[in-house]
């Protein structure tokens, strides 16, 4: 058997406008469970990266342990990669974000390792503001090891194995509004339409982008019992806008006049235009965000979409005044300014 994917592409297939075709965003042949919303997820990320034309390799992605932290394996295989140990994967981008600041770090990780082991590590990188795409891969059980419930497993929420769970469940994007994320959002990986907006919006935001996607565990977590399967997902989201988003290079054809629209515009010059469903629901303000997300659980229903956005928030870089240019592009004179340097530098701590 050979996992290695075959060369061949549609000849009709187009280059984007960095010149680069779709299979430069592919990775190896997935090993995950047929119909693991994972594979979904990942499809979606290569999809996003290519109509964006980043080239790949000015990206970074990095994971923990999980089935969705195999993830990286199938995508974007011309990019810097790092594996790391369960939980830890924002200690990795942090330490990653800091030396090379030109690179877009692309973090994929799944409840288990985020909410269960990673927790800690996920609420410091949130509030650092830390320069990243944050996904979460949200199964509601640790599906590598065989389907036990995680934390975001939602009280009363039955598994394969059929005992209910009995503990309360953790809401990762209201920890990430709480904590400062400047960009929120929910959704599931059986929604590309939604879904696909939402990546290339999160990647052209500066600051921490969450994005939490409800990704049935097909062999353990897709019982009718469980608020994480496919059927429970699709019957009871409700979305809180459906939104364009408009790349800088490209040409705003979409009316705005239209009372229930705004337009968003981010560091990049580049535009999300919001079309609201329900016209009380406010994305940019950070208390309205966390109701509205409460309001709809009370209802027993899943919000998604963009939950909460502030355009002006700022990087970890941009708030520790860290030097400009990735440490890489200077010399050895500004990494190394000799003693006197340090000496004066001291001096000012005395
Ligand atoms: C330090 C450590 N503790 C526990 C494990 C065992 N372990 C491996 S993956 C995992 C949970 C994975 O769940 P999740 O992150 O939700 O990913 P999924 O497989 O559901 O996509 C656990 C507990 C480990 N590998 N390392
Ligand atoms: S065990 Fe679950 S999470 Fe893991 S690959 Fe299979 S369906 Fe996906």
């Amino acid at each position: 058997m050979t996992f290695s994917r075959p060369s061949f592409r549609h000849p009709g297939l187009s280059a984007n406008e960095a010149g680069y075709y779709l299979k430069d965003y592919e990775g190896g042949i997935s090993t995950l469970c047929a119909g693991c919303g994972h594979d979904s997820i990942n499809g979606a990320i290569i999809q996003a990266c290519y109509e964006l034309a980043i080239p790949p390799h000015k990206i970074v992605k990095l994971s923990g342990i999980g089935c969705s932290s195999k993830s990286p394996a199938y995508l974007l295989g011309k990019a810097h990669g790092f594996n790391s140990v369960h939980g830890r994967m924002p200690s990795i981008a942090t330490g990653a974000n800091m030396a090379n600041r030109d690179l877009l770090y692309l973090g994929i990780s799944g409840d288990g390792d985020t909410a269960s082991i990673g927790i800690g590590q996920f609420v410091h990188a949130v509030r650092r503001s830390l320069n990243m795409v944050y996904v979460v891969m949200n199964n509601g059980c640790y599906g590598l090891t065989k389907g036990q419930y995680s934390a975001t497993a939602d009280k009363g929420s039955i598994g394969k194995k059929g005992d209910p769970n009995q503990l309360e469940s953790i809401d990762l994007c209201e920890i990430a509004i709480q904590l400062g994320a400047g960009f929120v959002a929910r959704s599931f990986s059986g929604d590309k339409r939604q879904l696909g907006p939402l990546l290339k919006a999160a990647m052209s935001h500066t600051g921490m982008a969450f994005l939490d996607v409800i990704s049935p565990c097909v062999t353990f977590n897709n019982t009718p019992g469980s608020t994480k399967s496919y059927h429970w997902v699709r019957e009871h989201s409700e979305a809180t806008n459906t939104f364009d988003y408009v790349p800088f290079r490209q040409e705003i054809t979409t009316d705005h006049e239209d009372g229930t629209s705004f337009s968003v515009v981010l560091h990049d010059n580049s535009t999300i235009q919001l079309h609201k469903v329900d016209s009380s629901v406010t994305v940019t303000d950070r208390r309205q965000a966390i109701d509205n997300l409460e309001r709809h659980k009370e209802k027993g229903r899943i919000l998604t979409g963009l939950l909460y956005i502030d355009p002006e928030s700022e990087d970890t870089h941009e708030i520790l005044g860290t030097v400009k240019e990735p440490l890489n592009n200077l010399g050895k004179d500004a990494l190394c300014p000799g003693n006197a340097a340090l000496e004066k530098i001291n001096e000012g701590f005395r």
